[in-house]
């Protein structure tokens, strides 16, 4: 069985260890802070840091290069310690405090060596000069561009139509109440207690300007406040994200075509779903076969260029297990699983060069319960589509997310925005190989 443990604080550093596993580049994550300038960062980089191996009395610095990074997150060594990995610590390069090569010297700071060393140079100066004669260090204006993206437009009190999450086929207005590193803490209007709360990402698909559901015809609950209060605004249209043009003049989607699709409510399983209603603006309401409600209340939305749907065939070609429909056997109608491949297949190509690998760790939303960001790994990669596996669960609670997720975040996120992360979940043979450590380290 699995068990949660509340751990303090959790230690993605102790976690990554000194071994091979390896934290997903921040440039493979877009929409993070810094996720489209991260270019520059890399193994060897020197940056100047807090020195705390040092006795003096006031705050002093030292330089220290990239031994290996994993996201946000990396190991570093003071200049001086070669060979020598015993000092080595880990650090998240997005912090205040760490400071271009360069900084101590314009900003009149004691740039000092750790005491550990001090023996072993007598002209640090001279050694300074040559250790870092051609060695790379961050742009001069790394920390303000973080602080620049760590900025969200989205506000308190900001109105916004989200998808329903007791009834999948509908959306409702929702207030934003909280906002943490671009993920919304959203509250169902007519809500009092403001127990009601769904989280996702500004960049969520499942989240929208108010008066888009009317636009499209998507289905909507209405909510009967009469008066908006003063603070409450509607967020505006272009705060929110794109979806594709797509073009609807000659063949496009039909109710009852047949394909396969993200279940959205096991998103382990990929589904043979069914076209129910085409809306506007390419936005296709799905339904999965055989868990359907009579009145179409499991209905969700999918827009027509979702990653999270496929053309019939896509699990087959791809050796990926399809959850076939429960209940009675359906006829397919192959002339239509022709033509979707069609177009599927040209979908199916546009695969980004992600840089995502499989055995990377990462922080990822269990989408379930999209309030937790959890400690993760990419166990398959399927063209764009990956598999994500938290850390210490059954292969049960994995998700097929697109490597374009919003949901998906660097190793250090949670701790560059404030948000908590879950650690991975210790079962009760970690625990016994635990304790069995510590009794042999005490012997
Ligand atoms: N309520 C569930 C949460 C599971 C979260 C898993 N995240 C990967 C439980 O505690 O079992």
């Amino acid at each position: 069985g699995v068990k949660r443990i509340t751990v303090d604080m959790f230690d993605w550093g102790r976690y990554l260890g000194d071994g091979d596993v390896t934290g997903a580049p921040v440039s493979c994550f877009k929409h993070v802070p810094m996720g489209a300038s991260w270019g520059g960062v890399s193994e060897g980089v020197r940056v100047e840091v807090t020195n705390t191996d040092s006795s003096l009395p006031i705050k002093v610095y030292w330089i220290a290069g990239i031994v290996k990074l994993a996201g946000f997150k990396a190991l570093m060594r003071y200049e001086g310690f070669d060979s020598d990995s015993t000092r080595d610590f880990w650090l998240n390069l997005c912090v205040p405090d760490i400071h271009p090569v360069g900084w101590c010297a314009a900003g009149g700071k004691p740039l000092v060596p750790p005491q550990t060393i001090l023996h072993r140079f007598t002209n640090w100066k001279s050694f300074l000069v040559k250790r870092l004669t051609g060695s790379k260090t961050l742009p001069p204006d790394f920390p303000s561009k973080v602080q620049e993206s760590l900025r969200v437009p989205f506000k308190k009190q900001m109105r916004v139509e989200v998808v329903d999450k007791t009834h999948l086929c509908r959306t409702r207005v929702a207030l934003v109440e909280q906002v943490i590193g671009g993920r919304l803490r959203l509250v169902y209007e007519e809500c009092d207690d403001g127990s009601d709360d769904f989280w996702c990402h500004m960049f969520s698909p499942l989240i929208h300007r108010v008066g888009w559901s009317r636009s499209i015809g998507h289905r909507f609950k209405r909510s009967d406040v009469l008066k908006k209060l003063s603070t409450q605004t509607d967020a505006p249209g272009q705060l929110f994200a794109k979806v594709k043009e797509v073009n609807q003049s000659g063949c496009w989607f039909e109710d009852g075509m047949k394909l396969e699709a993200i279940d959205p409510l096991n998103l382990s399983a990929i589904c043979v779903a069914t076209v129910r209603k085409v809306l506007a603006d390419g936005y296709l309401m799905i339904g999965i076969d055989g868990s359907e409600a009579a009145d179409g209340s499991d209905w969700f939305c999918y827009h027509s260029s979702s990653h999270s749907i496929f053309p019939s065939g896509f699990c087959e070609i791809n050796n990926i297990e399809l959850t076939p429909p429960r209940g009675i056997y359906v006829q397919y109608l192959c002339i239509y699983v022709r033509y979707l491949c069609t177009v599927f297949m040209y979908l199916c190509k546009d695969v980004p060069n992600h840089g995502f690998r499989p055995g990377m760790k990462l922080e990822a939303v269990d989408l379930m319960e999209p309030r937790l960001v959890c400690v993760a790994t990419v166990t398959r990669i399927v063209h764009r589509l990956l598999r994500i596996h938290f850390d210490g669960w059954e292969d049960e609670y994995d998700q097929w997310v697109d490597c374009q997720s919003p949901d998906l975040y660097p190793v250090g996120w949670c701790q560059l925005t404030g948000y908590q992360l879950q650690p991975p979940a210790v079962t009760a043979g970690d625990l016994q190989a635990a304790s069995k450590q510590k009794k042999k380290s005490q012997q």
